[in-house]
């Protein structure tokens, strides 16, 4: 495989290492208003506030998975910050996809699946002045080691491990290398090229297109079917009536998945 185009993003005196953290996408939050450098890596072992979009909880055990926040300071306008969730999905899925995990698929916008099974979730926040962005947190919630009753009850039939997969303990330290890795070298493709291109490598690991799905948004929720990426990130779905409707932001499923 070619080796990875990196920009140098992360140094290691820029990581910040926790055995525990209410939630890891915090703690970076207060470094990036302390003026932390993009870069900043913030990682602990265990989470007891992790937590994933609309407040919901992210199960964070300790000593089996990774927590990860990153701090940015993207030269892009607030509204397209989501794109960097996506930016992060590729990332990670090439990183599964490297160390041999098969049939590695995004879920627009922030879940990776393996057998439509949740591995990994992105949690993307961020602090605006009216016009411009003060900083981005990215946070990974991947689960690596363990099987599924390491996870709460209401979890089991739903979520996954990378060690379930590949059948092996797997080493989080090489892991979490390697997946800075990718995000150093997705980041600076992002930075360079914007998120058109970058919109088709996406797709190689979306299986929505095409698909019936369900579309529950804050203020709407319908069915319709996936037709493309668009060039900003965002997901058009044409309902039942032929309405042509562009997802910002929202939970897309696959119809009969649940
Ligand atoms: C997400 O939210 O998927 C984003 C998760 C981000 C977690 C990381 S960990 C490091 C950083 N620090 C934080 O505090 N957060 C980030 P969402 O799409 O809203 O999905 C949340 C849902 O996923 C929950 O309601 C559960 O159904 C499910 N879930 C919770 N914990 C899980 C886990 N460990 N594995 C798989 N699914 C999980």
């Amino acid at each position: 495989m070619a080796p990875l185009l990196t920009s140098g993003l992360f140094r290691s005196d820029r990581y910040h290492f926790f055995s525990v953290l209410d939630s890891t996408n915090q703690q970076a939050a207060r470094l990036a208003q302390e003026g932390a450098e993009p870069g900043t890596v913030v990682v602990a072992d265990h989470q007891t506030g992790g937590r994933g979009r609309l407040g919901r909880p992210w199960s964070s055990p300790k000593g089996l998975h990774l927590y990860c926040s990153v701090v940015l300071r993207p030269a892009i306008p607030p509204r397209d910050a989501a794109q960097l969730t996506l930016v992060s999905g590729l990332a990670v899925a090439h990183t599964l996809a490297g160390i041999g995990v098969e049939d590695v698929e995004i879920k627009w916008p922030n879940d990776l699946l393996l057998k439509g099974r949740k591995v990994a979730g992105i949690l993307t926040e961020m602090r605006t002045d009216p016009t411009r962005i003060q900083y981005v947190i990215v946070g990974i919630g991947l689960n690596v080691n363990g099987t599924e009753t390491d996870f709460p009850e209401e979890l089991r039939d739903k979520a996954t491990t990378l060690a379930d997969s590949l059948r092996t303990t797997l080493d989080r330290p090489w892991l979490l290398a390697k997946m800075l890795a990718q995000l150093d070298h997705w980041y600076g493709r992002f930075d360079r090229e914007g998120f058109g291109p970058l919109g088709q490598e996406w797709l190689a690991f979306s299986r929505l297109l095409g698909q019936p799905v369900r579309v529950n948004m804050a203020a709407d929720h319908f069915s319709g079917q996936a037709l493309a990426l668009d060039t900003e990130g965002c997901l058009l779905v044409r309902r039942a009536n032929g309405m042509l409707t562009r997802v910002v932001a929202g939970d897309v499923t696959r119809l009969g998945e649940g």
